[in-house]
């Protein structure tokens, strides 16, 4: 059976941020075998969080949201991996802090659904989006981990 290696966004929220959580997060990502192709510290303006999170435009948690998200800086990265994208939101767990499974980043540290930690991209069409949205082709390397590598001894 072939496994497809996939990219997903994945991004550390301002709680996240502010609460010294990136290690962990990072740690979480590096340590199930994903590969961290690119990175970067930022900080959202009100426009750019609300084109974001446009498909949720209108709905009664949004303000909430888009002031929670531009409220302090962000780690954005792309994740590489066999199917990155599923296995990334497993990771992270529910977006309901009070619903995630313990062992998840959302059900061992969120205590607030607005204030949930992360976001990562829920399918295909919309992780290559939300690459596109962070980051310039050039911003993202190929590199393989040491193990896949193949060496002349
Ligand atoms: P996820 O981040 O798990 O993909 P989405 O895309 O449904 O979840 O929602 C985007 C963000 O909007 C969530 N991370 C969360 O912060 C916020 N959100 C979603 N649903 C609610 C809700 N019912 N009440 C308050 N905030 C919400």
């Amino acid at each position: 059976m072939t496994v497809q290696s996939e990219r997903t966004l994945l991004f550390v929220k301002p709680d996240g941020v502010m609460r010294g959580l990136t290690g962990e997060i990072i740690s979480r990502i590096e340590r199930k075998g994903l590969l961290i192709t690119a990175t970067k510290l930022l900080r959202l303006n009100k426009a750019q969080a609300e084109k974001f999170y446009d498909i949720h435009c209108g709905k009664p948690f949004f303000e909430a949201l888009v002031t929670h998200v531009t409220s302090g800086p962000i780690l954005a990265m792309v994740v590489e991996g066999p199917k990155a994208i599923s296995v990334v939101r497993r990771l992270i767990g529910k977006t309901n802090p009070f619903e995630a499974e313990p062992g998840t980043i959302r059900g061992d540290f969120g205590i607030s659904i607005t204030k949930n930690i992360v976001h990562a991209s829920d399918n295909l069409e919309n992780a290559e989006k939300e690459i596109v949205f962070f980051f310039k082709k050039h911003e993202i390397l190929r590199y393989k981990k040491p193990t896949e590598e193949k060496f002349a001894f």
